[in-house]
């Protein structure tokens, strides 16, 4: 459909096509977006410079985040590192307060998270940072931790919400985990409704609610966000002796070999014998080679020279 666009607008557009620098494409775009046609056929042209527009902010951002950059916040990267992505007022705080020991500010005002805030996730005696950290569209953004995180918690209250954080996630090959955010708030039926489109779309999603959070909830959720990184847990044990209750964490698909060069660099050396107890072996204590591939929870047992 024709959008008749007028001087201004024809202008404008001139003016992004030749732009040379992210700032003055910014500049053009706005002015675009000022001097653009109102009906209703342009729609779709005003969605698409919106989108275009919220990217570069998201770069430019980037740009300068990197100066002030997550390293001067002394954020280290932890094994498992997951982000709280969303916009303000989305309750990513208060899922942060849920999941971790972290006490966040938490305000019904927007923009209340200013800065990155850490927490861990406790599951199963595993340890998962997750990062608290300002609304996307906020001047606090925070790229540079986007794009480290393993996993991104997509923290929204509705499902078209997506859309106006998309622009944001530019590495979509990273896990993620849709959460809407205060369900408590819709009733059953609306709930069943949201889960239906949820799930058309093929989201890994959960339904939450920071204020009727119950342990189970919790449990369900922690899970979901363990999964999410794709990894294995592995109990090691000595002979005659119980399994470690802490895991050991490793990439899927890892072996037996991997496991023990996790535990000291040289270790796969001194092993003379390897027993598996659990999903990987076809029967408890089974003799099994370093190049044996293990599953979660598999229990390891090593014998030295
Ligand atoms: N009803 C309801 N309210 C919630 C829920 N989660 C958070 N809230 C409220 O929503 C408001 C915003 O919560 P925050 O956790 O500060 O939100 P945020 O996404 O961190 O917001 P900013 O840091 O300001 O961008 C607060 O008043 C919370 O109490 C929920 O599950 N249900
Ligand atoms: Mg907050």
């Amino acid at each position: 459909m024709p959008i008749n666009p007028n001087y201004e607008y024809t202008n404008a557009e001139e003016k992004y096509l030749s732009a040379k620098t992210d700032e003055e494409k910014i500049l053009a775009l706005e002015e675009m977006l000022k001097t653009m046609p109102t009906h209703k056929s342009a729609e779709s042209l005003r969605k698409n410079i919106r989108t275009r527009y919220k990217k570069l902010k998201g770069k430019i951002e980037t740009k300068k985040q990197t100066r002030k950059s997550s390293k001067k916040q002394g954020i280290k990267k932890a094994e498992m590192q997951a982000v709280l992505i969303g916009l303000t007022n989305s309750g990513k705080s208060s899922v942060l307060a849920s999941l971790t020991n972290a006490h966040p500010k938490i305000e019904s005002y927007a923009y209340t998270t200013k800065s990155p805030v850490l927490g861990t996730l406790e599951y199963d005696k595993l340890k998962i940072q997750i990062i608290d950290i300002p609304a996307v569209e906020s001047e606090y953004a925070d790229q540079g931790i986007i794009n480290t995180a393993d996993v991104l918690l997509v923290i929204i209250t509705n499902p078209s919400q997506l859309q106006e954080i998309e622009p944001f996630l530019e590495n979509a090959t990273k896990s993620r985990i849709i959460i809407l955010n205060k369900s408590d708030l819709f009733s059953e039926q609306e709930k069943r409704k949201l889960s239906a489109q949820l799930q058309s779309k093929k989201y890994n999603f959960s339904l939450f609610s920071c204020k009727e959070e119950n342990t189970e909830d919790i449990r369900k959720l922690k899970e979901k966000i363990w999964k999410s990184f794709g990894k294995i847990r592995v109990y090691t044990k000595e002979p005659n002796k119980p399994a470690d209750k802490e895991p050991i964490v490793l990439p899927q698909d890892s072996a037996v070999k991997d496991v023990a060069e996790k535990i000291l660099h040289g270790f796969s050396e001194k092993i003379k014998e390897t027993r598996i107890t659990g999903p990987s072996s076809k029967f408890p204590n089974q003799k099994v080679s370093l190049a044996h591939i293990l599953k979660d929870k598999d229990i390891v047992e090593f014998h030295t020279r």
